[in-house]
């Protein structure tokens, strides 16, 4: 019966069809997943409007791990790019959201070390690599920056951002 075979093929396919474009849309998982549809801190930034560039190197040596600087000051509205250089010998991250977001993200990141992260407001980078970040900051208070990979942020892997 090669006619019932090539309508048990064609939907096959169709099913296939359908589980790859189910595949290529990661975005809503990764969403779900980090709560990053809703930003603690602010949006992420707009590439056509003004913006201040601030270098943040990442380091680690025996017994500490730091950003340079670690403070840092804006103005409501201001857009940041974060140029973000890992100078150190193990992988390291920047994750910019509220200190309550951070707390929560970090429980998670102990149970799964392994996380990676590639969001409008975090990025993990191996040694000697480099990233950015373009973050508008909509909301007055202070925020904080932080390494969720564990152990990193008890020994120093954060910083504050307060915004006027
Ligand atoms: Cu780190």
């Amino acid at each position: 019966m090669p006619r019932k075979s090539t309508i048990v093929g064609l939907s096959l396919a169709a099913l296939l069809g359908a589980a790859l474009t189910i595949s290529q849309g990661p975005l809503p998982f990764r969403a779900a997943a980090h709560k990053a549809d809703v930003y603690a801190a602010g949006e992420p930034g707009d590439p056509k409007k003004p913006f201040r560039t601030v270098e943040i190197t990442m380091s680690d040596g025996p017994g500490t791990m730091t950003y340079t600087p670690n403070k840092i000051d804006v103005r409501r509205g201001e857009q940041i790019k974060f140029v973000l250089k890992n100078t150190g010998l193990l992988p390291h991250e920047f994750l910019i959201d509220s200190f309550e977001n951070n707390a929560k993200h970090k429980i998670e990141m102990e149970k799964n070390p392994e996380m990676e992260h590639d969001d409008p407001n975090g990025k993990r980078l191996e040694p000697k690599q480099s990233a950015e970040i373009l973050w508008r900051f909509t909301k007055v208070g202070t925020f904080e920056f932080a390494c969720l990979i564990p152990g990193h942020y008890e020994t120093g892997m954060k910083g504050t951002i307060v915004v006027k």
